[in-house]
């Protein structure tokens, strides 16, 4: 039999390049607001696109002499089986010097070990202010893309039947920044803030692929890509990765071919490719770039060729709704346009 062969490219395809959007911007501006309050940045990403879902606004919030800051990847359960895939990540998040951990933000055991370590952020505070309480409390605030499991890591946090905070298996369920929400005990003085989860503005994303990966981390809106573009996508990576686990038959390039497999009545490919992309796709990784063998791929070496687009260049008489957010958010993040 001939040897299977998967695809080394994939085609840039004409997919939307962002979706930014206002109630983003103002979430943005309340973070600025909070931002002299804030104790500690609790950083969410999804730990099966550790790339796509990595937000530069979120560093520009950050002030080293004042906040704490901390990396959680969530949804480590849907990859559990990878233990090569998550000691890599582990090893480049060591390089980074970026203090992380790897959660399920549904299990009880991983909200507690989060809870030990802001309690233990939280008296090396105290120790730097010579063991003087914080007389507001120990603020904590939960960001990152949209359906990383913050407002899910906050519920488990809370560990009550009763949600405080409203989850959904899609983006954009949190719309406003919460009030405080208290967690631990009474006498630990925690506050969680909610928020909604950010974006990029169009012109802070240099990679098309990028709006795929989200896509599949369910970080956009669903319907912004095509879903046979998409199920092309998830075709292309399950079939660098482990084709016989993601899908039934013997492994295929064609996209066609493979949807027309669910036999879905007819032949409504769309239907078929939505069917599979709702699948349980355990175990794969959805940031391209990862799935090169070591000495091809460096997170420090990635994250040093990121460029910057100055949007001060674009003339403000041709500006676009998009062009003004982006520039509002740098109004917000000036370091962001002279990196
Ligand atoms: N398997 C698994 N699912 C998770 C995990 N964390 C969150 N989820 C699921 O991911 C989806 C999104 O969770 P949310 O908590 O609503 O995400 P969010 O970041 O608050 O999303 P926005 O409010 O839209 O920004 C929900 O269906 C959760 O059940 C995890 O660690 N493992
Ligand atoms: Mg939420």
């Amino acid at each position: 039999m001939k040897k299977f062969i998967p695809r080394f490219d994939f085609p840039d395809y004409n997919i939307p390049r962002t979706d930014f959007k206002g109630h983003q911007l103002k979430a943005l501006r309340k973070f600025e607001s909070l931002r002299p309050q804030l104790n500690l940045i609790l950083e969410l990403r999804d730990v099966r696109a550790p790339l796509s879902t990595r937000n530069i606004l979120i560093d520009q919030l950050i002030d080293k002499r004042i906040h704490q800051r901390l990396v959680i990847y969530t949804k480590r359960d849907l990859i559990a089986d990878n233990t090569q895939y998550l000691q890599r990540l582990s090893h480049w998040q060591q390089e980074l010097d970026e203090p992380f951990i790897l959660i399920n933000a549904n299990q009880r055991r991983s909200a507690r070990h989060v809870l030990d370590i802001i309690k233990s952020y939280k008296r090396q505070l105290e120790h730097c202010n010579q063991g003087l309480a914080l007389p507001a409390g120990y603020k904590v605030l939960v960001t990152g893309m949209p359906n990383v499991g913050k407002s899910t890591l906050i519920n488990t946090l809370r560990g009550s039947p009763r949600k405080v905070a409203r989850t959904g298996p899609h983006a954009g369920v949190t719309r406003n920044t919460s009030e405080t929400i208290r967690v631990g005990e009474p006498h630990d003085n925690i506050y969680l803030i909610d928020t909604p989860g950010i974006g990029l503005p169009g012109r802070l994303v240099n990679e098309r692929q990028r709006m795929l990966s989200l896509s599949l981390c369910g970080c956009i809106k669903t319907n912004l890509v095509d879903p046979v573009i998409q199920a092309d996508y998830l075709l292309y990576l399950a079939n660098l990765q482990e084709p016989q686990k993601h899908y039934p038959g013997t492994p295929t390039n064609d996209v066609y071919q493979l949807l027309n497999r669910f036999g879905t009545p007819r032949d409504n490919i769309t239907a078929a490719a939505v069917y599979w992309l709702q699948q349980s796709h355990r175990g794969l990784i959805y940031d391209r770039e990862l799935l090169l063998d070591t000495d091809s791929f460096s997170l420090r070496g990635y994250l040093s060729r990121q460029p910057q687009p100055d949007p001060r260049s674009k003339k403000q008489s041709r500006m676009t709704t998009r062009d003004r957010q982006l520039q509002n958010v740098n109004q917000l993040f000036p370091k962001l346009s002279d990196r």
